[in-house]
């Protein structure tokens, strides 16, 4: 029988469907509707999108942590939903006696650690790509004149939150910040939380569900409650503008009236200023402040203080220049080069999503010892601390966001999402120092809709922030540069003697077939990026695999073994010069193997061949003076559940310098001498 309640919120059609069957007159539309619907299911909340704007300076304001435990259910059916047969409020969740009969309680659930990802919090759940709940009750006494915002730091995928049993806001997609203004449906005394979050992907969304690494689920970061005045500070930009030490900022507030100011200050520096907002609730300054610069050899931050009548924040901010000219990259006016290393958002020693300020002082602390002075946040944005941790340590910074491989580029909803994904991650880090570069794409095949897609993203990008350099880890024309590629080792295994006679024939003819464009011994082979997104970034950034996935791609084409090419590749490679054909500075933002740590030996998954693997790449890129940075693929171990192979890797991507627990490998030692030694300086 259906429940009265449920029956309220169907439509005539689902409801008669689930009585009596389909009518074969119903319109297709909702024939479908019909089919896919149960009798059970909840109604369709339509529901808000977070503010628009990111609210900054969380760490300086007023604030309630709801960081702990929270009662929590998993609920791969989708019958927690509010108003649905199983689901209902809070208020409904205390049965009256024992003769009531409740399906769906929280209390007596499982607890969850918030923040974390759920994946790694139960064993049952490594896998789980789902819907999942989460509540818990807050005490408030909320004060009149104040604002108070639910702020989440990232959730992951899609959440909806529900407080006192009203629907609040809906974000889709992961890793940003969000904050919702829950002011009017704040109770005095106890508040029930309720919360939906489904890390499920879908083809539209970003990214898609296959990825090399794992999404991890859930209230992945800090919860807060922040209480601000009802007229407050929102945001604030504050920026180097040139070298002769001209400092700009922006305020941007809400419920201040035109007229109104925001006091800027930085006390080290004896500097105050008065900030007039307009009618858009926005106001700039411009002072000649000459600061002592942020560097990675001088990580040097200012307090700075910005007041309103009702307020007082700070945040600690640093001040440097980042400026492509030509082929070549300038730090405060003095060239340098990117000795980085790409990471992901996974702590060391811990499995799941790192979230806390040590989890990034670990991790980027292992960036620093291995020499690094820039570190590739890949694939998406991190928690606020990462930037923060990183302005502290003096890392240069690369943030990304997750539009990985093939995304939905003609879906417009998708164009949103990333969107909102990029506006919410500069509109956050844009006064951290560390960040140098913004990357809106990892990997993303040539395509008319990519490339319309990629332009409106780094558009948005320059609109908001236009001192820093955009860049993408592009693909190249994979198959083409392995084609030419081949001719090249067929020249290295013809002259061979460690290789068999069948292979040296192989290599003959093949070498025969070209005739004049056979390629000599030793002669250079240049692969040239001309993907046509380079035109519209600052830096050309190349992920590419000699040593690795290109031999295993290279030798079944040959007919030889895949122990033969890979032998060959790594004298080849001292051949190889990567360029790109822009007048653009050159970064490589992946190289790597995959190693075992402890494994030995000479072949693949051992440390030894990942070391010569880097070797090997560090003379190619030396050889090729448009490269200025790299970030080689990757600092430590990661979850990736494409990575199935027992034994090796047990779903974890295994080409980290270190292992999941922090056991360095040898090719760790292999990169810092490069970072120490001959990639150390410009010459
Ligand atoms: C790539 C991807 C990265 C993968 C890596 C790998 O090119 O950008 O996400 O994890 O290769 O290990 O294959």
């Amino acid at each position: 029988m259906i429940p009265k309640q449920a029956l309220k919120h169907l439509t005539t059609a689902v409801v008669l469907a689930a009585m009596f069957g389909s009518p074969s007159t119903m319109a297709a539309e909702e024939k479908e509707t019909a089919e896919e619907s149960t009798p059970f299911d909840a109604p369709a909340i339509e529901m808000p999108a977070p503010a628009p704007a990111v609210l900054g300076f969380v760490d300086a304001r007023r604030s309630q942590s709801l960081n702990g435990k929270w009662n929590f259910i998993v609920d791969p059916m989708g019958v927690g939903q509010p108003g649905g047969f199983f689901g209902g409020w809070a208020t409904d969740r205390v049965p009256v006696d024992e003769w009531q009969v409740l399906e769906y309680n929280y209390a007596g659930s499982r607890k969850i650690s918030v923040p974390g990802d759920f994946n790694t919090q139960f064993e049952d759940l490594l896998f789980y790509r789902d819907g999942v709940w989460y509540q818990r009750w807050f005490d408030v006494e909320p004060k009149p004149g104040k604002r108070y915002h639910l702020w989440f730091g990232g959730s992951n995928y899609t959440t909806s939150v529900y407080l006192n049993g009203t629907p609040m806001a809906k974000q889709v997609g992961g890793y940003v910040p969000y904050s919702i203004d829950v002011t009017d449906a704040l109770k005095s005394g106890g508040n029930d939380l309720v919360i939906s979050v489904n890390n499920r992907l879908e083809k539209h969304s970003v990214p898609t569900p296959r990825t090399d690494w794992w999404p991890y689920g859930g209230l992945i970061r800090d919860v807060m409650l922040i209480e601000t005045p009802s007229a407050h500070l929102v945001n604030a930009k504050v920026e180097l503008a040139d070298l002769s030490g001209r400092v700009e900022g922006v305020v941007a507030t809400q419920g201040l009236r035109a007229g109104d100011t925001v006091t800027v200050s930085i006390a080290e520096l004896d500097f105050s200023t008065e900030v007039t907002v307009g009618s858009d609730g926005q106001g700039q300054w411009t002072a000649m402040l000459k600061p002592e610069l942020w560097s990675p050899e001088n990580p040097k931050l200012y307090d700075v203080e910005f007041a309103t009548a009702d307020e007082q924040l700070s945040d600690r901010i640093g001040f440097r220049l980042i400026e492509a000219r030509g082929t070549e990259i300038f730090l405060n006016g003095k060239r340098i080069r990117f000795k980085g290393i790409s990471t992901h958002e996974e702590p060391i020693g811990r499995d799941g999503a790192a979230y806390s300020k040590a989890d990034f002082e670990a991790l980027f602390g292992e960036a620093k010892a291995l020499g690094a002075n820039f570190v590739r946040a890949a694939h998406y944005p991190y928690a606020r601390h990462a930037a923060q941790v990183a302005d502290e340590l003096g890392l240069m910074l690369w943030e990304e966001v997750p539009i990985y491989w093939n995304i939905a580029w003609e879906n417009p909803e998708t164009l949103e999402i990333a969107k909102d994904q990029i506006t919410r991650l500069v509109t956050r880090d844009w006064n951290r120092a560390s960040v140098v570069i913004w990357s809106v794409a990892n990997e993303t095949p040539y395509s008319e809709p990519r490339m319309a897609f990629l332009e409106a993203l780094i558009n948005e990008v320059r609109s908001l922030d236009d001192t820093r350099l955009v860049s993408a880890a592009l693909l190249g024309d994979v198959s083409r540069e392995l084609k030419d590629a081949a001719l090249y080792l067929a020249a290295y295994g013809a002259a061979s003697d460690e290789v068999s006679k069948h292979e040296r024939d192989i290599f003959k003819a093949m070498l025969d077939k070209a005739g004049d464009h056979a390629p000599a011994v030793g002669s250079g082979f240049e692969l040239v990026i001309d993907d046509p997104l380079g035109e519209l970034l600052d830096v050309v950034s190349y992920n590419e695999y000699f040593g690795w996935y290109y031999a295993r791609f290279i030798a079944p084409q040959l007919g030889v073994s895949e122990k033969t090419v890979r032998k060959l590749m790594f004298k080849f490679m001292e051949h190889v010069v990567l360029s790109a054909a822009f007048d653009k500075p050159m970064h490589i933002s992946e190289f790597g193997a995959g190693a075992k740590s402890g494994k030995r030996g000479e072949g693949p998954w051992t440390e030894e061949y990942q070391a010569e693997v880097y070797r090997a790449q560090s003379r190619m890129i030396m050889n090729s003076p448009q490269i200025q940075g790299m970030t080689p693929w990757i600092l430590k171990d990661f979850r990736a559940m494409l990575r199935t192979l027992p034994g090796i890797q047990d779903y974890r991507n295994r080409k980290g310098l270190i292992d999941e627990n922090g056991q360095r490998k040898q090719a760790f030692y292999v990169l810092r001498d490069f970072y120490e030694g001959s990639w150390a300086n410009v010459e």
